[in-house]
């Protein structure tokens, strides 16, 4: 999906979607915390955005990926699925691969899951139901790379992960929530966050050995706007038709959550 660029930038495989979004940013209040964004390329005969590579001001960063929000697919996913159920073969295995008793018993019988019922039953396993964001996936400085957070749910166990990402650095933790409330603030000054439902976002989280600690706003390939006029509050709590994200609420959540983790 990703391509090297020019020193300093990456390409992203393009989409229609995310580039509107780039494009509506300009200007906006989140503008310091999106990647600075430089236009379509084309290469080797496919479309790219082009955009900063987040970690080139880094020394050996370590990476984590957090999704925010309660919900990580799209009302229409849903209303497609009812109308037209599609069960795939491949959720179903990523499905029995976390837990053999996750699929139904029809669901085992057609050895398939609809898109909303896996990316349902995700955010159940995980904590994007209970608090609002969940950890993806982890980069370490020294090349080891786990995704295996699919049942990382408990504040504890969360806690527990940010600890060991941050490895007993307080300033780096310190540095984290300053950026986070940074981040919260330019979100309710926004006028692009009032307007769009913010789906499988994530936060971004890089610090390295210099101390150096930052937190970006990433992915906006699911990112809609509303119809106009139309605007969410991203705190209160998700029922079909209301299209509301609860983005700040697992921000609220996740800032609660670094507070608590204990560098010795
Ligand atoms: C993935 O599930 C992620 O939710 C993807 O989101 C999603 O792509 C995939 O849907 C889904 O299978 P796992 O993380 O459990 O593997 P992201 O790209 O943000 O990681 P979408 O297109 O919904 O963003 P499919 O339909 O691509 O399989
Ligand atoms: P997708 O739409 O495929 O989920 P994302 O935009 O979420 O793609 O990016 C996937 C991963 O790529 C992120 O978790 C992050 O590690 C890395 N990444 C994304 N954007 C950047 C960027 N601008 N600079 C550096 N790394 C990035
Ligand atoms: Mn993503």
């Amino acid at each position: 999906n990703f391509k090297a660029a020019d020193e300093g930038t990456i390409l992203k495989k393009f989409s229609e979607n995310e580039m509107q979004c780039f494009e509506k940013l300009r200007g906006d209040a989140l503008l310091p915390f999106v990647p600075a964004y430089h236009g379509v390329v084309e290469k080797d005969g496919e479309s790219f955005l082009h955009m900063a590579d987040l970690l080139a001001n880094f020394d050996l960063p370590n990476v984590m990926d957090c999704k925010m929000g309660v919900r990580t697919y799209l009302e229409e996913e849903l209303v497609r699925a009812r109308e037209r159920p599609k069960p795939r073969e491949d959720l179903y295995r990523k499905m029995v691969e976390v837990d053999s008793e996750g699929p139904t018993p029809q669901e085992h019988s057609q050895r398939g899951v609809t898109k909303p019922r896996y990316m349902q039953w995700r955010e159940t396993m995980s904590s994007t139901n209970t608090l609002g964001f969940r950890i993806e996936g982890i980069k370490k400085c020294d090349g080891t790379c786990r995704t295996d957070f699919k049942k990382t749910r408990s504040k504890q166990d969360v806690i527990q992960v940010f600890s060991d990402f941050v490895g007993g650095n307080v300033n780096i933790l310190k540095s984290y929530l300053n950026r986070l409330a940074e981040v919260r603030q330019a979100l309710k000054m926004s006028e692009f966050f009032k307007r769009h439902e913010v789906i499988g976002s994530s936060l971004l989280f890089i610090h390295d050995r210099t101390g150096n600690a930052q937190v970006w706003i990433i992915d906006f390939g699911k990112t809609t706007a509303l119809p106009e006029g139309q605007m969410l509050h991203h705190d209160i709590p998700w029922q079909e038709g209301n299209r509301e994200d609860g983005y700040l609420w697992g921000l609220e959540n996740l800032i609660h959550t670094l507070e608590s983790v204990n560098v010795q």
